[in-house]
Parts: C-alpha cells; structure tokens; sequence
C-alpha cells in the first residue's frame, strides 16, 4: 500500500472528557472528523513510538464500529503502525480491551503498545445516538490528562493526516492474520476470538470450581442483563459455559449495534427488564425473584448488583468486595495493597480501609486516576458510586470481575451451607456489613442535558458561596434547622502522590460536622448540553438505624441541597432526570 496525506481543517469541541471523545454519530460521520482525532492522538504518542507499534482496535459494537475500525486500520498503516489486533467483529469489552494489552502475546511474541476503544459506554447507540473513542495505554489504562491535553491541542491545528487509502478493508469476522506490504515493511491485521485471553485472566483470579459449586445448587438462582452491550459476549462463556448457569439466566446477551434501542446503562431506571425479574418494580409479579442479578453497560466496564429484591449501592459494594477479599478471592489471598475512590463515591470503603488498616486514597472521578495508584503496587480494590468496580488485574472497571467478585463471596459464605435450609443472601451479606461498619445512605441526582449557561452559572455560584462558611450555615439552618453544621467546603483538587501531577475544579464539596457530605459536578462524558450531577450522603453508625429508606433518611438533606444551590432557578428543573 502506498501512504497519503490527506489535507484537513480542525474542528471545535474534540476534547477528551472523563473518559475519550463522545458525540452523536452524526457529528463522528463527517469527513474527517474520525481522522483529526486519530492523528492527533498518534501525534500526541510522537511518531517514534507510534512506528513499528501493535495497537488494540475494536469497542463495544456501537453503530459506526465496523466504518471506524476500517478507517483506523488504514491511518494505522499510513503511521506506521506494525500491527494491528481486532476482537472479532470488532468486539471488545473496556475491560477486556485492557487485559489483551498487558496479557495477549501474539504468535509472533509480539505485545500490545496501547489500543483505541471504540465505545460511548452507557449511552445509547444507532444513527441519531453516540458513538466514542478513547485511547489507553501500554499499561492497559486510560491516556493520563498529560495525554489527552496534548490530543486536544493536536485537533486544534491539524492540518493533515496519514492515510493508506488503496489498502482495502479487512475481513473482521474471521479470525485470523491478514499480511500487507508498505513502504516501511510489513503490516498485519490479526482478528483474535473477543473472550479467551478476558476468560483466562477471569480464571485466574477467582476459584471457578467454588462458584460452580453455588451455581448448581437449587437454591441458588442467578439472573445477568447484558442491555445488549458487548457483556454478552461474554457472559455465555463465562457464566453459562465455564460455571454452567442456565442459558434462560441471560437476558438480552445478543449485542446489538443500537442496544436493542435502550439505554445500556445498569441502574434501576434503565435495565427495567431485570429490575423487574428480581422483584423490585410495583408489578408485584407471583414469580420467585432470583438470589443474584446483576447488569453491565454498553462496553462491559459498569455492574449493577442485585439481590432478591434488594439493591445493593455501587458504594456499598465496592467496600463490601474490598472487606470479603482476603478469604472469599484467590488473588487477593496475601492481602490488598490499598483501597481506593473516586471523590463523589460515598465514604463506606474508607471505613473498611480504616477497620483493616489499608492504604486510602480518594482520586477524581474516572477510572485513569486509579491507575498509577495500581502501576505503583499502592492499591488493589477500587470503584466509583457510578456503577464502577474493579481491580489491579487490569486498569479499567470490570463489570463482569465484580458480578464474579459478588459470587465468590456468596460462594464463601455458603460453602458449607449449600446443603442447609436456607442460603446466606445478598441482602444477609449487606446488611450485616452495615451492622458491623454502619451505613452510608446514598443517593445520586442527575440533571440531564440542561442548559450550559446555566449549569455553569450554578457551578459558579456554588465555588463562590463556598468561601463563607458562615453564610453557607446561616442558609442550611434556615432551610432545615436539624442537619449538621457544614464544617469544611472546598472545590476537590487531586495531586498524585505517584507523579505529583495536579487536578483542578473536579467538583464542589460541602463536608458536615457528622461525615454527611454534598458533592456537586459536572458532567463530562455527555454529548450535548450539560448535566450536573448532585451526589448527597449521610452516615449512620447505629446499627439499629441502618434500615431506613434511603430517600427518606436523606430527605432533609436533599432538601437542603437543592435550596443551598438554587438549582430550580438555575435549571429551570423541578426535578431530576435519573436517581440513582
Ligand atoms: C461518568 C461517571 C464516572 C465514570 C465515567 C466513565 O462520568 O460519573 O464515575 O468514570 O462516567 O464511565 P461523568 O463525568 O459523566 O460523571 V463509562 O462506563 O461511561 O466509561
Ligand atoms: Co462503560
């Protein structure tokens, strides 16, 4: 093949939010929009480590995949790229992405350098919806913001970008490697099957034969809702094949280019199918709810754990993973280096670290900020409130490792049990953490696609207030005379204690007296508008305390947020799009 350089004009807006590029497909689809952000993403590399590089390519499947991977291949080649590795179909999990790169050895030896991942993750696809681009590293981690700083800067003064135009598009349904000549040598295409490097790492972590065991046992049901995400490739492996759960156990484990036409995102406004199979919609259903349920995201990185009729908080469970660890999972059988979350995440993991005597840390939200906490041995439990767990076995949250993570520990505690009369349960396993390291009832307000000016006029006010503290309690009293006082407020700013880089403006936080906390932000993965996001805790220690409603524990402060940050008046919104 030969290399062109295609002249092009930057355009507005391709700055990387908390996790790539995402915009509807009909911004993606015009020409050269794709292409100024690859090639300023390969110029950000440098050229010297993009030659000769063996690069990822593939995503969750979304409308658009099967066209940007085509193009890629070709811009690849014109870079001088040596190899590209493709998911059949172009199918990869984020996860799953992140494991080839630091486990999949070619039959050449060759490893992976870094990978694009093709994905908007939870937000909806087809033609009138989002697609995404991300770019990871060596590590198997999101491109740090030095990176992505350096993208962004790229797409504002491109001019022109490398193209093998007369290379002809590749079959990406059969496995194989495919071999082309260039000016610089050879370059291949190796089409490898999306689940068997993800499946060998899966058993190596966790003790199959263990959850196997719970599976088979009558009384243990279990229930997986891939939204029609990539999840379902492989949730019939794994689930159905190597632990032998039911094929009728998987619900919507076909991915499909537009999610079937849903919101593949795991919470209990959107994966109502499943919500509704485990008992906790008002349908009042006659049919016996499963033990287990569970739901993942678009590209497979978010979980959604359920028990019967129970919903157990992304918080909750990451902090419950991290205190069943050491006896329930094999990898983490000599210890866990450190916990880690996100800031908004809400404080039940930093109670276990501090019962267990771990390493804390408290990044921004996105997932990259846990990775040089990883890379540095400092941590190996992590999650954010939003449906994000995992692990340093990759350096992406893992949606499938934490449903297997919830197995193990439910496999553990019911070992010798599995022939009694009735099983230790999801709710059991909750509540008993909560009794022994009390409880933070948690709730998250999302204000979609709202107007900018006025999510920033928000924002803004809120940085302001927060330099008094004595004006903030004068308004909190006055709106609700029986919360606690605001003791510290502050806009979160992060500096990694691995490589002292810093983080601005990652959020507002008003921090009370009794541990409660409102955390206030923006948004950065939407593709149009803003949306803020209000994220409102509150601690209780008595145990007798613990089995309140949620939203009727937070009632008052949720009351106080919404006044404190005028938000009807800012928004014009009486009320939020999704709870969560
Ligand atoms: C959201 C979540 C954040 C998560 C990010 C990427 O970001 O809040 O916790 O890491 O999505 O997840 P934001 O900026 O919209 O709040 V995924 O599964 O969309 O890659
Ligand atoms: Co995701």
């Amino acid at each position: 093949f030969k290399v062109s350089r295609v002249e092009t004009t930057p355009f507005d807006g391709q700055k990387p939010g908390t996790s790539g590029l995402r915009k509807k497909v009909k911004v993606f689809v015009q020409l050269h929009y794709l292409q100024n952000f690859v090639q300023s993403t390969f110029n950000a590399l440098t050229a010297e480590k993009v030659r000769g590089a063996t690069l990822v390519v593939s995503g969750d499947g979304r409308y658009f995949s099967k066209d940007a991977i085509q193009i890629i291949i070709k811009m690849a080649a014109a870079n001088g790229v040596r190899r590209v590795w493709v998911g059949q179909n172009g199918l990869l999990s984020t996860p799953a992405v992140s494991a080839v790169i630091r486990e999949r050895v070619g039959a050449d030896g060759s490893k992976a350098t870094g990978a694009f991942i093709l994905t908007a993750s939870h937000n909806p696809g087809g033609p009138h919806e989002d697609f995404g681009i991300k770019y990871n590293m060596e590590n198997g981690g999101p491109a740090p913001e030095g990176i992505t700083d350096k993208i962004y800067e790229n797409t504002k003064t491109i001019k022109e970008y490398l193209l093998a135009e007369d290379l002809p598009d590749v079959d990406i349904s059969t496995i194989g490697v495919t071999s082309f000549e260039g000016p610089e040598g050879q370059f291949d295409i190796d089409v490898f099957d999306s689940a068997t490097d993800y499946v060998k790492l899966m058993k190596l972590i966790f003790d199959f034969q263990s959850i196997q065991k719970l599976l088979s046992s009558p009384k243990f049901t279990f229930c997986y809702d891939a939204l029609h995400g990539v999840a379902g490739a492989y949730a019939k492996r794994i689930f159905v094949e190597e632990l032998g759960a039911q094929e009728s156990s998987l619900l919507n484990c076909v991915p499909k280019e537009d999610f079937g036409g849903g919101h593949p995102d795991p919470n209990l406004t959107y994966a109502k199918e499943l919500v509704a199979r485990m008992g906790l919609d008002d349908s009042n259903s006659q049919e016996e709810p499963p033990e287990f349920g569970a739901a993942a995201d678009g590209d497979a990185d978010r979980n959604m754990i359920l028990g019967k009729r129970f919903f157990v908080t992304p918080s909750d469970s990451v902090a419950i993973i991290a205190a069943n660890a050491v006896q329930s999972i094999p990898y983490f059988s000599a210890g866990l280096k450190g916990v880690a979350r996100s800031m908004p995440t809400s404080a039940a993991i930093d109670v276990v670290a501090k019962h267990l005597n771990l390493n804390f840390f408290e990044v921004p939200t996105g997932w990259k900020f846990f990775g040089n906490l990883m890379d540095a041995g400092l941590c190996s439990v992590c999650g954010e409130e939003s449906f994000g767990t995992g692990s340093d076995h990759i350096r992406e949250k893992d949606g499938i490792w934490a449903v297997l993570a919830w197995l193990s520990i439910l496999a553990y505690r019911n070992k010798d049990n599995l022939d009694g009369d009735k099983l230790v349960t999801v709710e059991d396993i909750v509540r008993e953490h909560w009794a022994t390291y009390g409880r933070h009832y948690y709730t998250r307000y999302d204000y979609e696609n709202v107007d900018s000016v006025g999510a920033k006029a928000l924002m803004a006010y809120l940085v302001k207030l927060q330099s008094s503290l004595a004006e903030v309690n004068s308004i909190v009293k006055s709106i609700c005379s029986d919360v606690a006082d605001v003791v510290h407020a502050d806009e979160f700013e992060y500096k990694d204690p691995v490589d002292g880089s810093i983080s601005k403006h990652q959020g507002i936080r008003y921090l009370f007296g009794d541990g409660s906390r409102l955390v206030f932000r923006l948004s950065g993965t939407g593709s149009e508008g803003a949306t803020i996001r209000l994220y409102i805790e509150q601690y209780e220690k008595d145990s007798s305390k613990t089995g309140r409603q949620p939203q009727e524990a937070l009632a008052p402060l949720v009351e106080v947020a919404l006044n404190l940050s005028k938000m009807e008046e800012f928004t014009g919104r009486s009320a939020p799009t999704v709870i969560t």
